[in-house]
């Protein structure tokens, strides 16, 4: 059938990574909107006893029953009584990017222990700032050093994804890419416009390829606790990253300097799933952005279209529990799909974005998500997204939940900025 396309391991899909653990299985892809079948979406508003939620009052009883159907079916759970202690300065600059920021590093012990894993979180606030700044607060790919050009922004410490060259040591590789990924980290911008930024690498969390749990804080948390064996409801890699974000945000709190009612988490890709995750867990994020979150993400998992469940189960088994892997061939039965984790940011604001080109990331089933999850904005007074037709490209729409499709392929970009930073002045000002 030409409509639908196999794709073999992760040839011709789009999604070449470097992540990527492929066994070469034949998994149907579909990338043709008229090929998309008929599929009923999980009904946010009524809860598992049948009873329809109708009042605001009544929503906070099915939001709880949300987050542990997604923490039981498909993240996993997030361990009780992880240690939240205060992290450390360990530099302060004053006078960072010719004087227009405050520079500081900071370390947030993510476990205990004699080898803690910890968070280098790097923070910059707008040197003029007179009172408490709003901020956003996102993991990088690469490490710290890949979003600044600064020299004096340490490497990256442990694993990173990309192996050094033969003929070049660890050191020479990373720091050649410093600055690689500063184009989607538009710091001066973002502090000009009266916000600070901080950022962590997501590896210092937990290394992201499938035994990379031993040597991050799935390891540390199993190690002190000998004899646990592993459940299908365990927590996998996006739960872990999202649990840094939120560690990152206890951190940032302590800070008189930092709005801390105001701050916003964003994230790209897996770390746009990550970054919802977080939001939806955490009430403290004051707005939640997801860029190009796709599969796992925003997109709603019932679309045949793109990535599938089962492709990201093969591809990226440690991202989810093992539990969302009995859903690989009968989606229709997972009690939730992606419009409810949307929902449960609400009445937070929300921002969903999309590029023309990412078609393994659903554009239209990361807007419908949006959409479908309006219902519950406007349970709680907000506003939603008006209805199912996509908007035109390059436009941002919707007050309370907003998105945008840019033209383009997948990236975090300097566009994508402008809209978050528009949107952001509408919520945190
Ligand atoms: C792709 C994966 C997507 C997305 C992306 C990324 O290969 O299939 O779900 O997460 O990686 O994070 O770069």
């Amino acid at each position: 059938m030409s409509s639908l396309r196999t794709c073999l391991g992760w040839l011709g899909c789009g999604c070449l990574s470097a992540w990527a653990v492929q066994s070469p299985v034949a998994i149907p892809i579909n990338e043709v909107e008229s090929a998309v079948p008929p599929y009923t979406l999980p009904d946010t508003l009524t809860l598992q006893s049948g009873q329809r939620v109708t009042t605001a009052a009544q929503w906070p009883r099915r939001r709880d029953e949300l987050v542990r159907l997604f923490e039981e079916h498909v993240y996993g759970r997030i361990p009780a009584g992880l240690p939240r202690e205060r992290g450390w300065v360990v530099e302060t600059r004053t006078h960072a990017l010719g004087g227009k920021a405050i520079r500081q590093r900071i370390q947030v012990p993510l476990s205990k222990g004699p080898r803690p894993i910890l968070l280098d979180l790097l923070v910059y606030r707008p040197a003029q700032a007179t009172r408490p700044v709003p901020m956003f607060l996102g993991l990088n790919f690469d490490g710290n050093h890949t979003i600044t050009h600064e020299a004096d922004v340490p490497l990256a410490r442990g694993w990173v994804a990309n192996r050094p060259r033969s003929g070049v040591t660890r050191n020479e590789a990373r720091e050649s890419s410093r600055g690689s990924d500063a184009e989607a980290w538009p710091i001066e911008r973002i502090l000009e416009r009266g916000y600070g930024l901080a950022t962590a690498y997501y590896g210092d969390a937990e290394p992201d390829f499938d035994e990379g749990w031993k040597q991050g804080l799935r390891g540390a948390v199993a190690a002190r606790k000998p004899g646990h064996r592993a459940q299908p409801g365990d927590w996998g890699g996006i739960a872990v990253w999202s649990w840094a974000l939120t560690r990152a945000l206890d951190q940032l709190s302590l800070d008189p300097a930092i709005d801390r009612h105001k701050v916003a988490v964003i994230g790209h890709s897996r770390l746009g799933k990550t970054a919802l995750w977080a939001g939806a867990r955490d009430p403290r994020f004051a707005l939640v952005i997801a860029n190009e979150s796709g599969e796992g993400g925003a997109a709603l998992a019932r679309r045949f279209y793109g990535e599938t469940t089962l492709r990201i189960n093969t591809s990226f088994p440690h991202w989810f529990n093992g539990r969302f892997k009995d859903y690989n061939h009968r989606i229709g039965d997972l009690p939730v799909d992606q419009h409810e984790l949307v929902a449960l940011v609400a009445p937070r604001a929300v921002y969903i974005a999309s590029a023309e080109e990412d078609r393994w990331a659903d554009p239209r089933g990361e807007y419908l998500s949006g959409w479908q999850a309006s219902e519950v904005y406007r349970l709680l007074g907000q506003d939603g997204l008006p209805g199912p037709d996509m908007p035109a490209l390059n436009v941002s729409v919707g007050s309370s939940v907003g998105y945008h499709i840019r033209s383009g392929a997948h990236a975090l970009t300097p566009v994508d900025w402008e809209f978050y930073l528009q949107f952001a002045d509408r919520h945190l000002r």
